[in-house]
């Protein structure tokens, strides 16, 4: 297969997109360099001081990993300067991160998780970087988080970087999900996953049981569903959980199945699940609907979802489209009877 790199496929593509102006690639060629070094830092993880805590508490309540808050650095610093963004939102930032005044602004607007499935960091198990990509509405200035906050459908791009046995770039512009692998010996991206598409019917469920008693019973009639053989398989469904949202998103995205974090009814605090709106659950159910699959909350779909908050949390429900139906299907029973 002739060896093609992100930015001469997005060229290509751009040739399509009437919108696309040089912009847009220059967003994603800053975006590919802090992975890169997120990349290495993450591959020497265990050589180099970036294992343990760094003994801070983040905006999520939770403590902060060496890796995470580098990552978190590497991204914001490659970004400001990439001359065509209004405002940065992180996982790890309370608040946007505003463009400095010394560097040159432009209308897109990032958001990310700079490095999800961080409580797998020490353990070498892969993790990933999560973004997600919108245009600043029209007459807005982009300073201000209304102006910011957008449904998921309103995103122009959106994607991850896993980093694993290789790493890889796994994106979508609204025109197909395309995988690339980073070759280190040449340092480029190259692609080796073109077009992907998801089966529709999974043959994985990936879920922490270990909540299994803080859930409602809707839910674990849905978690019954897929590990006993009165499904669509006719099977139980494959038992798959690494802990990283990205790594388990990115196997069912290729094998086919479903990943789930409903809500905890255990914890008040936690009413709503565990994971992010804007820097994980809408940029990942982009890239599943353009593959053929879904993202729902279990009554609607992600991409619909009007964010209130920049840190809003959401049950999540999201791979095989048949397997998401289902999960609608036997909570909307739950609510009729
Ligand atoms: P962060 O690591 O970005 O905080 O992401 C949350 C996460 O680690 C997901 O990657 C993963 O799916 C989930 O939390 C695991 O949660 P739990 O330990 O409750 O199963």
């Amino acid at each position: 297969m002739p060896q093609v790199t992100v930015i001469e496929h997005l060229l290509l593509h751009q040739k399509e997109s009437p919108m696309a102006t040089g912009r847009f690639t220059r967003l994603l060629n800053e975006l590919i360099l802090a992975a890169k070094i997120i990349s290495r830092e993450v591959n020497k993880a265990g050589l180099v001081d970036v294992l343990g805590f760094t003994g801070e508490i983040n905006v999520q309540g939770e403590q902060v990993q060496k890796l995470d808050d580098y990552a978190n650095m590497v991204l914001i610093h490659r970004m400001e300067r990439a001359g065509v963004l209004c405002a940065i939102a992180s996982e790890e930032n309370a608040d946007l991160v505003l463009i400095p005044d010394q560097f040159p602004k432009g209308d897109y607007f990032l958001i990310f998780d700079p490095l999800d499935g961080s409580s797998n960091i020490d353990a070498n198990v892969n993790v990933g970087t999560i973004f997600s990509i919108y245009r600043t509405k029209e007459g807005c200035t982009g300073d201000k988080l209304c102006d910011l906050l957008q449904r998921g459908s309103e995103q122009v791009a959106a994607g991850y970087f896993l980093y694993g046995t290789s790493t890889m770039m796994v994106y979508t512009t609204g025109r197909g999900v395309h995988g690339f692998t980073l070759d280190p010996s040449v340092g480029e991206f190259l692609l080796s996953h073109p077009n992907i598409k998801t089966p529709e019917t999974g043959r994985i469920y990936s879920v922490n049981e270990a909540y299994w008693d803080y859930w409602d019973e809707p839910t674990r009639e849905i978690v019954r569903y897929f590990k006993g053989s009165d499904n669509r398989r006719g099977q139980p469904y494959g038992g798959r959980y690494i802990g990283s949202l990205v790594a388990d998103f990115h196997r069912n995205l290729l094998y086919g199945g479903i990943f789930l974090y409903p809500a905890d009814h255990r914890d008040p605090k936690k009413p709503k699940g565990k994971l992010r709106l804007l820097c994980e659950a809408s940029p990942l159910s982009f890239v599943a609907a353009q593959a053929g699959g879904a993202g729902s909350d279990g009554v609607r779909d992600i991409l619909s979802i009007e964010p209130e908050e920049l840190h809003q949390r959401v049950p999540l429900f999201i791979g095989s489209k048949n397997d998401v139906a289902m999960v609608e299907e036997i909570y909307a029973k739950a609510r009729q009877s």
